[in-house]
């Protein structure tokens, strides 16, 4: 059923259906009274066998809509992966000649959008993507899928926009309703007077003893590391259409080829001071690379 302006196929056609009852009771009133007077009894025969038809077309015309109706029927899912394989927290995965586990990773994702050629269909404003909630039931990462209404088509792509858009960061967890992506406290930094538009956070591995000792934190926000990508594939939808879009940690901290350098002190940590965005930005700009559609 597709929606327009703001009303489905349904509604338009009962809509169309009293606009032409009021005109005919509009005849009937004016000038056509002394007609209606002579065929009174013949004329209320045909109105009333008029008003069953239209009664019989509006049921069956609402039956056929609610058969095609195309409503959420496109589903989105996000996967958080490392070198291709669905992500687990705490497992060890070798980084170069080092070892890398992770414990969180969480991301906003704005404005996204079905691309076909200079035509955008816009699927949300926003999204909170959490791939390590709290209450999962082990440790794999959970993939997170939305469902959207998308007019059928072979779309080229999909646009992200990775972190929260200027326009929603302005705003606060106060200014949204409690089912609201932007309602997750745990997720402002009213510090920086903006979200944490994406959290990935692990351990590392440095000195080779098998063990763990050092804390990956990277927590980025603000308005200058926001980025907006679109990421190219053929995406059908006839009917019904799925994407699945997966975000590979190893990708995201691969730059030109090489793994980050992660005994460097300050790409272990995002900076506190608001005014030390570099490595946020890195990451965040680094993200569209990290995108893969399956
Ligand atoms: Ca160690």
């Amino acid at each position: 059923m597709i929606l327009r302006n703001g009303k489905n196929d349904c509604e338009n056609f009962h809509a169309e259906n009293q606009y032409l009852f009021n005109i005919r009771t509009s005849n009937i009133n004016k000038s056509n009274v002394s007609k209606f007077n002579i065929h009174k009894h013949t004329s209320m025969k045909n109105f009333a066998f008029f008003l069953l038809l239209f009664a019989a077309a509006s049921f069956s015309s609402c039956k056929d809509n609610d058969d095609t109706d195309i409503k959420d029927n496109f589903s989105l899912t996000f996967r958080a992966t490392y070198d291709g394989e669905l992500l687990e927290k705490y497992k060890n995965y070798p980084y170069g000649d080092k070892v890398i586990l992770f414990d969180k990773f969480n991301t906003y994702l704005s404005d996204i959008a079905l691309v076909n050629g200079a035509t955008e269909v816009k699927l949300s404003d926003i999204e909170w993507v959490n791939f390590t909630p709290d209450l999962a039931p082990n440790d794999k990462t959970v993939e997170v899928t939305y469902k959207y209404t998308v007019p059928d088509g072979n779309y080229t792509g999909i646009k992200l926009g990775y972190g929260v858009s200027p326009d929603l960061n302005a705003k606060s967890p106060a200014d949204f309703p409690t089912d609201h992506p932007l309602y997750v406290e745990s997720e402002y930094w009213s510090g920086w007077k903006s979200y944490i538009f994406t959290k990935v956070q692990g351990e590392v591995d440095l000195n080779g003893d098998g063990v763990t000792e050092t804390n990956l934190f990277y927590h980025c926000g603000s308005d200058p590391v926001y980025n907006v990508a679109t990421t190219n594939g053929n995406i059908a939808v006839a009917g019904t259409g799925s994407l699945v879009v997966e975000f590979d940690l190893k990708k995201l901290f691969t730059f030109n080829g090489q793994l980050l350098d992660l005994t460097v002190t300050t790409n272990q940590t995002t900076s506190h001071d608001a005014s030390n965005i570099a490595l946020g930005q890195m990451v965040m700009e680094n993200f569209k690379n990290a995108t893969v559609l399956k």
